[in-house]
Formats: C-alpha cells, sequence, structure tokens
C-alpha cells in the first residue's frame, strides 16, 4: 500500500478479523462502543484524573508523582534496555526523585514557567527524566529526533526559542557545536557527560553533575490545565517546521485514549517502540502509559527482528504499539521466526504512523495469534483519535471508528463553510474541535493554524472515506508531505537544504513509494551550468544533504533532470514529478510553465 492509493475496494476483500474470544484474559475497557460513546464526556473524563493538591492540572502529577505516593511507588514505570544489552529500571518512586532532580537543576539554573527545554537524545533514561522534570518545572518539553542533522536541529531550536538543551556528548559535537552562536537565546546546554574540551563552564553543563547537587524534593509548579507543556514539530508542504503546542488539559486525552484505544489494564506492561522524537513517542512512549501507571518497557536500539521479538518475549510484553514499516519488515523476516519466540503474555497489538496494509493486520493473527489493531492521529490532535477497538470486529485495512468523546466527519471545503459527504464518499477528514489534546496553535504562526479550521470543524489534511458502518478509511494525503518509516517529513525542508549545495539548480522532492518504508525521500536535481551528472555529483549530493539533514530526513535517491515542471507562478510541481515517477497519468496540467 502506498499513499494516495485507495485502500477500501481491495480491502473490502479481506474477510472482517473475528472479535477477541469471549471472557479471553481480560475483559476490553471499551465493552459497548455506541453506548459508551453516547454517556463519554470529556468533562467526566477530567475528574478520573486527581489533578494537582490545591488545585491546577500537571501531566508529569499524572504520570508520577501520585503514583508515587501510592501503591506504585515501588512498581517499576519504566523498564530500560540499553543497546549493549544494559538494563535499568525505574520504579515510580524512583522516577518521582529524578525528575523532580531534574526540575531543581532548571530552577537553579534559572529556567522558568514557559521556558522551552529541548532534548536531542536516544531513548536513554535521561530522555525521559528531562521530559517529566521539565513537565513539573512549568517549563515547555520539545523533543528532537536524535537522527535529525544540524539543519533541522537549528530551523526547530530557533522557531521554538529554546532556552536549554539536554543532549549527549557525542549529538553536542556532531550535530550542535558548529551551529550554537546562530541560536542566541540557548542560554545552557545540559550534556548527559563530560562536555568536551573548550566548552564555557558558565553555559555547558554535567547533567550527573548538576543532578548530584539537587534535593529530590520538588514542589510541582502549579500549573493549569490551559498552560503550554509540549511543543511537538511538524511538516507541511510549504514552509517552515510547524511547532505544535499542547496544553497541560492534553493529558486528559492520553490517559481516555489509552484506556480505550490500547485498553490499559493497571496489569499491563507496555511497549511503545516509537521515538519520543515524534509524538506517538510521548503521548504514548512516555505519558500515557504512566497517567496509567503502568511499566513500560523502552528499547534504546532500533529495529532488528530478532532482538524485537526476544524483548517481547523476555518483558512479558501485554500490549505492544508499533508502526506499520516495523509490521512489513517482521513479515518479511517471516512468521515462523516469530513462532520461535514465547509471545503468551501479548494480548494486545496496536499501530499508528501510516496506512497499515490489509496483509499486516491478517499476518499478526498468523504469527501471534493476534490481529494488528490499526488506529489514527496526528501530531495536531495529540492522542489517538480513530481506532479498532479490542472488543470490535476489524475491517482490515480501515483506521477503525472515531473515539468516544471524537466526532469526525468526511467533507469538503466549501468556502468559509464544509458540507457533509455521504458514507462511500471520498473528501477530507475532519474533527469537531473541543477536544483535551487538541493543538492550541503553531508557535509564532496565526494565520496557518487558522487556516487549519472552518466553523467548528479541524481539517485534518487527510483524504478518506467512511463506511456505512462508521469505519474510516484511509485514502491519501492532501497535501505533499511525505510519510517515511512513519516520520513525516517536509519536502520543501530537504529542498531547502539540498538547494545549497555549488551545483544545484533546482530541486523538487516527492515521497517515493516503497514497499517497506512506506515512502522514501527522493530529489529530482537540475544542475547550474558548467556541472555535468555524474555518478560523483550524485553520491556527493547526497552525502551532503545527509550531513545537513541527518539519516533521518535526508533523500534516499536522487535523479537528474535537465529542468523540473514548474507553474506559471514558479512553484516546482512535486506532483507531476511523482506521476511521471510512477508512471501515472499527468492530470491537469493547465497550470504548467512552458514545455517540460
Ligand atoms: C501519530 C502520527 C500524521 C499523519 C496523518 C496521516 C498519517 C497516521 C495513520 C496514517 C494512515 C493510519 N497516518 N496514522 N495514515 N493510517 N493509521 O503519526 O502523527 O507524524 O503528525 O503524522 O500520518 O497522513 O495525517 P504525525
Amino acid at each position: 500500500m502506498t499513499q494516495g492509493e485507495t485502500v477500501p475496494a481491495a480491502a473490502l476483500n479481506w474477510p472482517t478479523m473475528p472479535k477477541p474470544r469471549a471472557g479471553w484474559r481480560l475483559p476490553p475497557n471499551l465493552e459497548d462502543y455506541e453506548s459508551t460513546c453516547r454517556t463519554f464526556t470529556w468533562a467526566a473524563a477530567r475528574d478520573e484524573l486527581p489533578g494537582l493538591p490545591g488545585g491546577g492540572l500537571n501531566i508529569a502529577h499524572e504520570a508520577v508523582d501520585r503514583h508515587a505516593k501510592g501503591d506504585r511507588a515501588n512498581r517499576v514505570a519504566i523498564r530500560w534496555r540499553g543497546r549493549r544489552g544494559e538494563r535499568r529500571d525505574i520504579t515510580y518512586g524512583q522516577l518521582r526523585d529524578e525528575t523532580s532532580r531534574f526540575a531543581n537543576v532548571l530552577t537553579s539554573l534559572g529556567v522558568g514557567r514557559g521556558d522551552a527545554v529541548f532534548t536531542l537524545a536516544g531513548r536513554i533514561p535521561e530522555l525521559y527524566i528531562a521530559a517529566l522534570g521539565t513537565l513539573k518545572n512549568g517549563s515547555v518539553f520539545c523533543p528532537m529526533f536524535s537522527a535529525f542533522g544540524p539543519e533541522p536541529v537549528l530551523q526547530r531550536m530557533s522557531i521554538g526559542h529554546a532556552k536549554v538543551l539536554v543532549t549527549t556528548p557525542v549529538l553536542y559535537q556532531r550535530k550542535v557545536a558548529a551551529i550554537r552562536d546562530q541560536m542566541p537565546e540557548l542560554r545552557l546546554v545540559i550534556l548527559t557527560g563530560e562536555p568536551p574540551a573548550g566548552c564555557d563552564p558558565a553555559t555547558t553543563f554535567n547533567l550527573a553533575t548538576l543532578m548530584a547537587e539537587a534535593s529530590t524534593d520538588f514542589a510541582i509548579v502549579p500549573t493549569n490545565g490551559e498552560d503550554l507543556a509540549l511543543l511537538h514539530f511538524t511538516s507541511g508542504t510549504t514552509g517552515k517546521p510547524k511547532g505544535a503546542m499542547h496544553v497541560h488539559e492534553a493529558v486528559v486525552a492520553h490517559h481516555a485514549t489509552g484506556r480505550f484505544a490500547l485498553d490499559f489494564h493497571d496489569s499491563d506492561i507496555f511497549w511503545c517502540t516509537a521515538d519520543p522524537g515524534w509524538i506517538t513517542g510521548t503521548s504514548y512512549g512516555i505519558i500515557s502509559p504512566l497517567t496509567h501507571g503502568l511499566t513500560m518497557v523502552v528499547d534504546e536500539a532500533d529495529f532488528d527482528a530478532v532482538r524485537w521479538y526476544r524483548v517481547l518475549e523476555e518483558e512479558r510484553v501485554t500490549i505492544w504499539y508499533t508502526a506499520p514499516t516495523a509490521v512489513r519488515m517482521l513479515m518479511k523476516a517471516g512468521a515462523e521466526m516469530a513462532k520461535g519466540f514465547d509471545l503468551s503474555a501479548l494480548r494486545f497489538v496496536g499501530s499508528v504512523g501510516e496506512p497499515l496494509n490489509p496483509e499486516g493486520v491478517v499476518w499478526g493473527q498468523e504469527a501471534f495469534g493476534l490481529p494488528i489493531h490499526d488506529n489514527w492521529w496526528q501530531t495536531e490532535t495529540g492522542g489517538i483519535m480513530i481506532a479498532n477497538f479490542p472488543s470490535m470486529e476489524i475491517r482490515p485495512g480501515s483506521m477503525g471508528r472515531p473515539l468516544p468523546g471524537i466526532r469526525a466527519a468526511i467533507v469538503r471545503r466549501e468556502g468559509d463553510s464544509v458540507v457533509e459527504l455521504m458514507a462511500g464518499e471520498e473528501g477530507e477528514l475532519a474533527l469537531l474541535k473541543g477536544w483535551p489534546s487538541m493543538f492550541r496553535g503553531y508557535l509564532g504562526e496565526e494565520e496557518r493554524y487558522r487556516k487549519c479550521f472552518v466553523g467548528d470543524w479541524y481539517l485534518t489534511g487527510d483524504l478518506a472515506r467512511v463506511d456505512e458502518d462508521g469505519y474510516y478509511w484511509f485514502v491519501g494525503r492532501a497535501d505533499d508531505v511525505i510519510k517515511s518509516a512513519g516520520h513525516l517529513i517536509g519536502p520543501f525542508e530537504v529542498e531547502s537544504a539540498v538547494m545549497e549545495h555549488p551545483a544545484v539548480a533546482e530541486v523538487g522532492v516527492i515521497g517515493k513509494p516503497d514497499p517497506v518504508a512506506g515512502e522514501i525521500v527522493k530529489a529530482f536535481v537540475s544542475l547550474k551550468s558548467g556541472f555535468e551528472p555524474s555518478e560523483a555529483l550524485r553520491l556527493e549530493i547526497l552525502g551532503f544533504a545527509r550531513q545537513r539533514l541527518g539519516t533521518a530526513v535526508a533523500p534516499k535517491e536522487i535523479a537528474f533532470a535537465d529542468s523540473l515542471p514548474r507553474t506559471r507562478s514558479g512553484k516546482i510541481m512535486r506532483r507531476l514529478l511523482k506521476a511521471r515517477e510512477l508512471g501515472l497519468p499527468e492530470g491537469d496540467l493547465s497550470t504548467l510553465e512552458g514545455p517540460a
């Protein structure tokens, strides 16, 4: 399946997956979908969380401190597995102490409410401690993916007015040192090791030294629900990355959706494979499992089929939340491999981030005896909006049905209003605004935010269909954004970096369908006069882009073209590049400039 391709018709030929066996292990939290949707209110969901003693709401209190006071103090909150086989268990009690220390570190350095604390780190314990300690301090947590290069890091930290960066000495030297003087607002860098020689000791610190001196007593800053908590960058077709702002109130949705869509029960051991550099890894890789007081597994290493099965087996993972690219890689390794491991603890598997092929859903049944439950959401929605719930029949290829408290529709924009379409018609997926984890803005970009709404509807930019029974089917994106291995990549960010190569005259970037990653980033480049296409130059530009953008964002392929198709207004027609790449009809060319 690739984006832009229609799922429903093909998918309807797949058998509907059976509901889980009655009475199987644990009754699902969402037993009766219709009646729960009728009675559910966000106000009642809010009342299930105690809030701060004295009033207010803070994500870290719900996720950590309230459990640390009670029976869960000695329960493992984070079970960390290091890349080289290291292990570390952090109990709720210890997590409270460590995050309080970190909050004290920030306070002692003069970092306060509303200040942006960025991280650039892999999945190491310090990342999780920094995230939750930042929230305790009333500061704003902004995670960046460790495979970003200096360019995406600089962009995001500049737009986000980063005051503090927490990173490792290695990543600092590779990606930050050379751009640090371009970020005058960045006051402090905190490293998870000794600062490299030459760093100013007044602004660059060793985290361990600071933590050792800090107290484990910290009174959480009394934030209110509408106070800014998280800044997550996402990409559009044009322009710079957008900083989606989320508030502490979002925790109400993190908690409720964890219960309904991922079926969290008190005894669960949960593994979300996403990196906190992307929103799934924060909403469900930190916050939601902790608000439920679960034990969550964190694996520092990247995908490896045998390693992943071993994690599932050894940790007795009961709920696993992963992504279609990973499912496709496991499918390549074969169902037989899965059967060689004891996965009997597993009771629910969820997937998000890109279309999950019907084959993947069915393969789960063969490999684990469990179908894979697709669900849908976005950085902007903050939490899961549409899901295949455990109590429901799965229609393979469908994203499922809206969560209780969420009203979705398929619409067509018509000037200042939207028209709701009928079942079966293709249109834009829209959500009625007002759920707690809805983004509150794109930082510094009022206009871009306003354009996402028509009346009370938030328009998602995804094209979809709904069937007669209310199941939603993904069709494609309405824009040129690329989804590669579940990671959202803005073509403009890639084009801007490639353009800086001295031989490049113009560049257009598309998502090229890929059987495993969904899409890969492909750049079409035309050269300045005096430069000739050659394999050496192609490799040089690839290397140049990788150096600037990092492996997460850089093109995997580059092709030379004499010139690129442009509209009369001068925009490169990425859609036409894509159609040509795929050998598809070129569509309406009336706006094309000259012959191309
Ligand atoms: C959580 C996350 C959001 C975009 C979204 C859509 C695509 C996500 C999907 C899916 C088909 C699914 N997407 N889930 N497409 N089926 N189940 O991924 O957030 O990185 O902001 O991406 O991802 O296009 O609009 P984000």
